[in-house]
Formats: C-alpha cells, sequence, structure tokens
C-alpha cells in the first residue's frame, strides 16, 4: 500500500531478486518485490499464457506495436509484423549501437531465456569476477546455484537418438571434424517431460519451438523454483505491473521509493511512495544500471561514486548460420532448448552455442549463438536534455567478436566444404552483431559497490543482479548471476540485517 513503511523492497524478479527474496525471507525478513512486468500465470483466450515463437502476438514484445525478432529474415523474407502494444514478455531494448533483449515479468529472463545452466571453467573464473574467492565459489555457491535452480544434463543414451535433437548431433560432427572439443550443457528444462514430448503423450513446449516468448511447459523458470519457494514462507510479496521510478534517502532514515503501476497498454494509471530501510537494486544490468545513473546524476542519491555506469558489457554475443549439404539435414523438429557448445575459448576467445532453428521445416542450416572474449565496455550515462539514459556501445565493437567467432566457424567451412548463411540477419549479412541477450556489468562489484554488493555513499542500497559482473562471464550468465547472488546475500544477512 502506498505510504507504508517496509524492512526490505527489491526491484525486479529475475535472479539475483529472486534469490535475495528467498534468502531473507527464510531468515525471517519481510520482503516486498516490485516487477515493472506481467505476473505471467493466467492463460489467455487461445488458452496459453504464453505465444509461440513462430506466432508471435501482443503477449510478445514489451510495449511496441511491430515485432523486432532476433532473426530478421528468413530465405530472404522480412518476418517482423505489426502487433498490438501491450506489456509483453520479450523487451528488445534499442541504444544507438545495439539491442538489448531482456524478459519482462515475474521471473525476468528466466521466461524467456534457453535454460542453458553453465557453471564457467574455473581456470576462468579470475578474469570474470577477479575480487571473488574462487574456491569459496566452486566449493559453495555455483553447487547451491545450480541446486536452487533445478539444473540438470541431458540423459546421453535419448539424446544420442532423438530426431529433436539431430541439429545438435550434426554440430558435434563439425566441430569433431574441425577439432574442436564439444560439450554438453545442462539446462533447467524438465527432460523427463521433454522425452514425453518427443513420445506424444504431453502438449509440447520446447519440440513445439516455445522459448523467445515464454514457455508453456517443461521449462523450470524462477516462477517454479527461487520464486515459489519465496512464496511458501509466507514472507514475500510481489506487485508486477509496478515499476520503480525513484530512490531517494527518506528523513527518517530509510529510502522513499516512488513506483508507477502501469496498466496492460504501458499507461501509467497510479503512483505510489512507500519508505523501505533496505533497497536491493535487482532490475538486470540495465534496469539497474539506468536507475543508478540517473538517480546519481539527478542529485537523488549523490553519495553514488563515478563508477555508476561503467563496466557494461555484451558477454561477446554474435551469431551466424552455416549452410549444410543436403546430406547434413538438421531435421525439422528441433528442441527450442540448446544442449551442447564447441568450446574454443583457450584458443580463439569464443565459445559457441549449437542453437535451435526451430522452423517446422528443414532448414539444412546449422546455427550458432558465440560468447567471446570482447573486450570493448560501454557506459551508460544521463542525457538530461532528451531525460534518458544512454548506452555508448558502437556496432563496430563487435568486430573483435566476429573474428573470434570465425576462429570456429571458418575452420568448420573449410573442412566441410560449406559456406555462411546470409539470409538470416538481412540481405546478404552473415553476422547477427546488432544485439545482445547477455548484458552484463554497469554497478560493478567492488567498484561502484563493495565486495559483496553494497552500494558506495549509501548505506541499505544493495545491487545483486548481473550488473555486478564486468560485461563477460566467458559462457552464458545465469548460474554465475545466481551463484554471486547467493554468495553476497549469505554475507549481508549474517553482517547487515
Ligand atoms: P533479469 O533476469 O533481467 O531480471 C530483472 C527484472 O527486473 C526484469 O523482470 C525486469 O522487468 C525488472 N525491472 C527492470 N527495471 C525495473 C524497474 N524500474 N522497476 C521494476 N522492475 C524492473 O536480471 N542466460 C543463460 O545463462 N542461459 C541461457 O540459455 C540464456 N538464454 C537467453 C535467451 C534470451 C532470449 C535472453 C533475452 C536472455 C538469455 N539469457 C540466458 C540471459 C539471462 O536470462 C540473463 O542474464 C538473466 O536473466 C539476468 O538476470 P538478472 O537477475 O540480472
Amino acid at each position: 500500500p502506498s505510504g507504508a513503511r517496509i524492512p526490505v523492497l527489491v526491484i525486479g524478479t529475475g535472479y539475483g531478486g529472486s534469490v535475495a527474496a528467498l534468502r531473507m525471507a527464510r531468515a525471517g525478513v519481510d520482503v516486498h518485490m516490485v516487477e515493472m512486468g506481467m505476473a505471467w500465470d493466467t492463460p489467455g483466450a487461445d488458452g496459453k499464457i504464453f505465444a509461440n515463437t513462430t506466432r508471435p502476438d501482443h503477449r510478445s514484445f514489451w510495449l511496441r506495436t511491430r515485432t523486432k525478432q532476433p532473426l530478421s529474415q528468413f530465405l530472404g523474407y522480412p518476418l517482423d509484423k505489426d502487433i498490438p502494444c501491450y506489456t509483453g514478455i520479450l523487451d528488445a531494448e534499442e541504444f544507438a549501437g545495439i539491442t538489448v533483449y531482456q524478459g519482462r515479468g515475474v521471473g525476468g529472463g528466466s521466461l524467456v531465456n534457453g535454460g542453458m545452466a553453465v557453471t564457467p571453467k574455473r581456470e576462468n573464473f579470475p578474469a570474470i569476477l577477479p575480487s571473488v574467492n574462487a574456491d569459496e565459489m566452486y566449493a559453495v555457491y555455483y553447487p547451491r546455484a545450480n541446486a536452487g535452480l533445478g539444473v540438470t544434463a541431458v540423459d546421453p543414451a535419448w539424446w544420442e537418438s532423438t530426431a529433436c535433437y539431430q541439429y545438435a548431433r550434426v554440430g558435434r560432427k563439425h566441430a569433431q571434424r574441425s577439432g574442436f572439443p564439444f560439450v554438453f550443457v545442462p539446462n533447467v528444462y524438465d527432460w523427463e517431460y521433454m522425452k514425453q514430448e518427443a513420445a506424444g503423450a504431453v502438449p509440447r513446449s520446447a519440440l513445439e519451438g516455445e522459448v523467445l516468448y515464454g514457455n508453456n511447459h517443461g521449462k523450470k523458470t524462477l516462477q517454479k523454483t527461487y520464486l515459489a519457494q519465496a512464496r511458501a514462507t509466507g514472507r514475500v510479496t510481489i506487485s508486477p505491473l509496478h515499476k520503480v521510478t525513484t530512490v531517494t534517502p527518506a528523513a527518517g532514515g530509510g529510502y522513499t521509493v516512488m513506483i508507477d503501476q502501469l496498466d496492460t497498454g504501458g499507461a501509467v494509471t497510479a503512483t505510489k511512495t512507500v519508505t523501505a530501510d533496505r533497497v536491493f537494486f535487482a532490475a538486470g544490468s540495465v534496469g539497474t544500471s539506468k536507475l543508478l545513473t540517473r538517480l546519481r546524476a539527478t542529485g537523488a542519491l549523490p553519495g553514488l561514486n563515478d563508477e555508476i555506469g561503467k563496466g557494461w558489457g555484451d558477454n561477446g554475443n554474435v551469431m551466424c548460420g552455416r549452410a549444410n549439404h543436403m546430406w547434413d539435414p538438421t531435421g525439422k523438429l528441433q528442441s527450442s532448448m540448446p544442449t551442447a557448445g564447441i568450446d574454443n575459448w583457450a584458443a580463439g576467445g569464443a565459445f559457441a552455442e549449437v542453437a535451435p532453428l526451430p522452423t517446422g521445416i528443414e532448414t539444412y542450416a546449422s546455427f550458432y549463438l558465440s560468447i567471446t572474449k570482447n573486450p570493448h565496455r560501454a557506459q551508460f550515462a544521463w542525457n538530461a536534455a532528451a531525460g534518458r539514459v544512454e548506452l555508448d556501445w558502437q556496432t563496430a565493437w563487435k568486430q573483435p567478436s566476429i573474428d573470434m567467432a570465425k576462429s570456429i566457424f571458418d575452420r568448420i567451412n573449410s573442412k566441410e566444404g560449406t559456406i555462411y548463411r546470409t539470409d538470416l540477419f538481412g540481405a546478404y549479412k552473415i553476422w547477427g552483431d546488432h544485439l545482445t541477450y547477455h548484458p552484463l556489468g554497469g554497478a560493478v562489484l567492488n567498484r561502484a559497490t563493495d565486495n559483496y554488493g553494497r552500494l558506495h555513499g549509501h548505506p541499505g542500497l544493495y545491487v545483486i543482479d548481473g550488473a555486478l559482473i564486468p560485461g563477460n562471464a566467458s559462457v552464458n550468465p545465469f548460474v554465475t548471476i545466481t551463484a554471486l547472488a547467493e554468495r553476497n546475500i549469505e554475507h549481508i544477512i549474517a553482517a547487515d540485517l
């Protein structure tokens, strides 16, 4: 209720926010979570909560009148189409040099992501989070995160035989024939459910191509894991369609938080104020960075230091497709949950996810999302005249990522006698270099905050999401975001609460 005083307010319900809420609630603290997106717990007119990837509708995008699909073309035909403006699930947030895809709703990115749950190699960890004790992370917090998220490995025997991973087996064959290490990657999808999908015994989700606009079945999103457990404590409340706009010190201690209530057209229907003793920024790398950058620049939080907004990276994301020969079909049935990667990190700076292209037809295409060791870091800044936060990333900064991805795919193409696809990202364009799925940084650990996420200059304010990680995780990031949140919240509960 407006005007209330509460002990803890958490901004955002993604990985960082969900870990913080569960652990504080279990420690006996009442927690209120504020989420700008929808609850995603009610079926639409078609009986489904989420829209299919191949049939986007109003539920698919956050306040857009036209879709902005990551793969904008197929066989040279543009795929985007008009849709009603709605508080849909996937935000294609456009900055000058990059489009940043993010999940919107209770569960954050877990609603829209591919579920790939990757723990980085131990040897790569010091470069990811240099100030964090790696022994503790690998002994305690990565295992805790993997358990909390419900991470499991695909049954290898089933993987070898099922039609829906033909594309991944082709990916393995080509990787191994060129001498690259091929690695299996765990996932949060319920593999028993997927086997039942393949057997025709249950409604299909991963095998119906569902992913970008939500999974109606099978995927263990945060709604089913951390947030379900948090709610079960009876101490956690969540307000969907509420967006935090301002956090500022309150006269009697604590922080005054201003919140806009939204309708499903995105209009503000009410403005509410609460006072919280502690506020956790868990709005995601972009959401947290935008809030903190504006609040610092406008004087609402004058004590924040000048590391706010710095150290942002795209996790080196770059996409590409390869055209296979007719004797290497990738299958018309493709599970939307990836299971495998090509690891050329040490030698070439690239880890390539063997990604699905679930079109329902045989495409003879192999599709990859590469994570690369891109050295560029961008900065958020407040543009007072325009009244918005901007990011100075440049599209040309993807060139090192393209070069690193080529360390894998040029060699595979040469070995297989194949070529790149040029019909997926625009006419004759090979590289998907205009986007990221993995925004990281902007309020970096041990710089904008102390070594546990306490913001400098304002006791009682914390960052606990992907904004803490300085731009690159060497693999898909949500397990690392979750594990770091587990580490930080344990320390904060013991020392501060
Ligand atoms: P996040 O999950 O983004 O949660 C932040 C939440 O805060 C969101 O629900 C926002 O709506 C909300 N919010 C923002 N601003 C406000 C505000 N002012 N007031 C109230 N609420 C607000 O943050 N990662 C993997 O590891 N494996 C994958 O397979 C994978 N696939 C992906 C596929 C796609 C298409 C996308 C978009 C991402 C993928 N990711 C994947 C990335 C992963 O989902 C992402 O790193 C995490 O979700 C980030 O977690 P955070 O807790 O930082």
